[in-house]
């Protein structure tokens, strides 16, 4: 069974990997940024889906320790890729709900880039609408410092939560993602429509759009069309373990 038991031994034996997949150019193909993305096998070997496990972290109170352990391990191997003199990128780390209600983050990612000596571009937050659903004063507190740092905070799953849309403007934040399941309707006239009308709603506040979930040249085609110039998906790439990604960047 996959427990918090199981999940809190994870963390002591050091038993989650990250992977990256690249947020690309649309036009040119090339890697512009990378998402992190956490992965886990059991004890048989078998992978554990993280939308499980980062379910399961957030019911029992692990949220803000499973989004440190991530957290470290990129900024760890950032600080390794530079060390040996290879290029990196910005990595995008996905945030809980919870810890991006938390005062303590940004201090921690403050004092991990310190530790590190990795600079605060290198690193980028991922947070779902969901997250942000009630703009509390310590979640527009963290955006605000957070900016301050230069560290960019994107809208995970945009579209998707039952938000509306009025958090947007009394938000800091410096992009959305459109979600896959958009993406997948994008060559039917309706799915065109809402996709568009996404892109529009981020041009409108001066918000970069990342489109998720790309795994056609079609849906390609159509991002470009409508001004979406950045993306991710198994068109470009699947998730890649860390050194994996860095060393196609590094050789292309
Ligand atoms: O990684 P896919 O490859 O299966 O991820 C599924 C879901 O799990 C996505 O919603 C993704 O954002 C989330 N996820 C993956 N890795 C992490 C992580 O390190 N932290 C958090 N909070 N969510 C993650
Ligand atoms: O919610 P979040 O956006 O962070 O989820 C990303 C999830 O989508 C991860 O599970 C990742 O592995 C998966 N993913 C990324 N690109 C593609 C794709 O092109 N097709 C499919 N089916 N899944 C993808
Ligand atoms: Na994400
Ligand atoms: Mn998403």
């Amino acid at each position: 069974a996959h427990t918090e038991q199981a999940l809190r031994r994870a963390f002591e034996c050091d038993l989650i990997d990250v992977y990256l997949q690249p947020k690309s150019c649309l036009a040119t193909a090339s890697t512009l940024g990378f998402e992190a993305l956490a992965r886990w096998n059991d004890e048989q070997g078998n992978p554990v889906s993280p939308v499980l496990f980062v379910a399961i972290a957030e019911e029992t109170g692990l949220g803000a320790e499973l989004d440190r352990y991530i957290l470290r391990k990129v900024v760890s191997s950032i600080s390794d890729t530079l060390a040996t003199g290879q290029q990196c990128r910005t990595v995008a780390v996905n945030i809980t709900a919870q810890h991006f209600n938390d005062h303590q983050l940004v201090d921690h990612v403050s004092s991990l880039l310190n530790e590190y000596k990795v600079p605060a571009s290198l690193i980028e937050l991922e947070v779902t609408e969901s997250a942000i659903l009630s703009v509390t004063p310590k979640v527009q507190d963290n955006l605000l410092r957070l900016r301050e740092l230069g560290i960019r905070v994107s809208i995970d799953d945009f579209g998707t939560g039952y938000s509306s849309l009025a958090y947007l403007k009394d938000l800091n934040v410096d992009a959305i993602k459109i979600d896959k399941s958009f993406v997948d309707h994008i060559e039917e006239e309706n799915g065109l429509q809402l996709v568009k009308a996404i892109i529009s709603i981020a041009q409108s506040l001066n918000l970069d759009v990342i489109a998720e979930g790309i795994e056609t040249e079609q849906q390609k085609q159509h991002l470009l069309r409508n001004g979406c110039v950045i993306g991710q998906g198994f068109y470009f790439s699947k998730p890649l373990p860390f050194q994996e990604a860095v060393n196609k960047l590094n050789l292309s």
